[in-house]
């Protein structure tokens, strides 16, 4: 967590890496896996939507809480969930952050701030905002980020939120990682704006949007929409513009995804070229990028190993930490 400046210093810029390689190896090694048959289930793949992740929570306290999506191992991993747990969870064992109860459409992990995540399109947007509530309620100065598509930008629940986030002014930083598709419509066939961020002035909030293959401009401006949030003077929709390489779920053969788009959208990879920058720039050189992506695979390799051989969750855990204790009413 950085206090937010007008530019990052070398530390940040490396953290920004630093996450944005954790995210690409364990999606990478988790599509593989996947593939060669040794893990099942679904699997949305955020790949290309790094820094609408990194950049963002880099603001973030561990205090703070995050809502995120089915695509959303990006957002769990920039919260500080930490790898061993994230992934057992994803498997359904019993190691995983909620004991392998929530699976990886459900990670939850409050201990990191990562509060849900939802598998119902436009469902998290209420409970951020009762999250934002939660906190001007209890005085604090925490925010909530909540990260969702665009698709679900045309949810019935988006627009309530935005409205009473705005009306109480809630800490709450609405984040849309636009990644140009819902499912498999293209977006502007599902949606009447070409920005999101246009549909903040129906909610009387500052709507932006910024370039999520640019690192450094996401960094900034999540930045301005947290301190602002943190200051007590409400919410921001943020709308990072960004893309998603491998289709919508695995297994999607993206045949409605023009070709020259994904090659050219693929060819501008903001984790190889944010890289490159650091070298061209003098923030790092070769070398030290270099034991950064080898810690990090380490880590990937080191939590495949862990959730793989971990145990499924017994069977008397069947019942347990599925309803919340019975509270009297009187
Ligand atoms: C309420 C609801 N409607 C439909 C679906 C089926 N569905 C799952 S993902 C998805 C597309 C959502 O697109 P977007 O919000 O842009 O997020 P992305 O998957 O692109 O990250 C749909 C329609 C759902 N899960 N929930």
């Amino acid at each position: 967590m950085t206090t937010h400046t007008a530019e990052p210093d070398a530390e940040v810029l490396l953290e920004l890496f630093t996450d944005a390689t954790r995210i690409k190896l364990f999606d990478e090694k988790y599509r593989a896996l996947m593939k060669a048959g040794h893990i099942g289930g679904m699997y949305y793949s955020p790949r290309g939507q790094e820094f609408a992740a990194v950049s963002v929570a880099q603001h973030l306290r561990t205090d703070d809480y995050v809502v995120t999506i089915y695509r959303g191992l990006h957002d769990q991993i920039a919260k500080g969930v930490p790898l061993r747990e994230l992934w057992a969870e994803y498997l359904g064992k019993a190691a995983g952050t909620c004991k392998g109860k929530g699976g990886p459409m459900h990670v939850t992990a409050p201990d990191h701030g990562l509060m849900v995540t939802t598998g119902v399109v436009g469902s998290g947007l209420p409970i951020a905002t009762g999250l934002g509530l939660s906190a001007q309620l209890r005085g604090t100065d925490q925010v909530t980020v909540c990260n969702f598509g665009d698709g679900a930008s045309n949810i019935g629940a988006f627009h309530e939120s935005l409205n009473l986030a705005s009306v109480w002014q809630l800490p709450v930083v609405f984040v849309c990682q636009n990644n140009q598709f819902a499912e498999y419509t293209p977006l502007l066939e599902g949606t009447s704006v070409r920005h999101i961020a246009d549909r903040a002035a129906g909610y009387s909030m500052p709507g932006v949007t910024v370039d999520g293959e640019d690192p450094v401009a996401v960094w900034r401006a999540a930045g301005e929409a947290i301190d602002r949030a943190r200051r007590g003077e409400g919410p921001t929709l943020l709308e990072v513009d960004t893309f998603r390489y491998h289709g919508h779920v695995m297994g999607d053969m993206q045949k409605y995804m023009p070709k020259e788009l994904l090659e050219a959208k693929m060819a501008a990879d903001p984790v190889p070229r944010f890289r490159a920058r650091l070298i061209a720039d003098g923030i790092s050189a070769e070398a030290d990028l270099r034991a950064i992506e080898d810690r990090a695979e380490a880590e990937v390799e080191d939590a495949a190993d862990f959730a793989l051989h971990a145990e499924l969750p017994d069977v008397s855990e069947l019942m347990t930490d599925v309803y919340a204790p019975e509270v009297a009413v009187r």
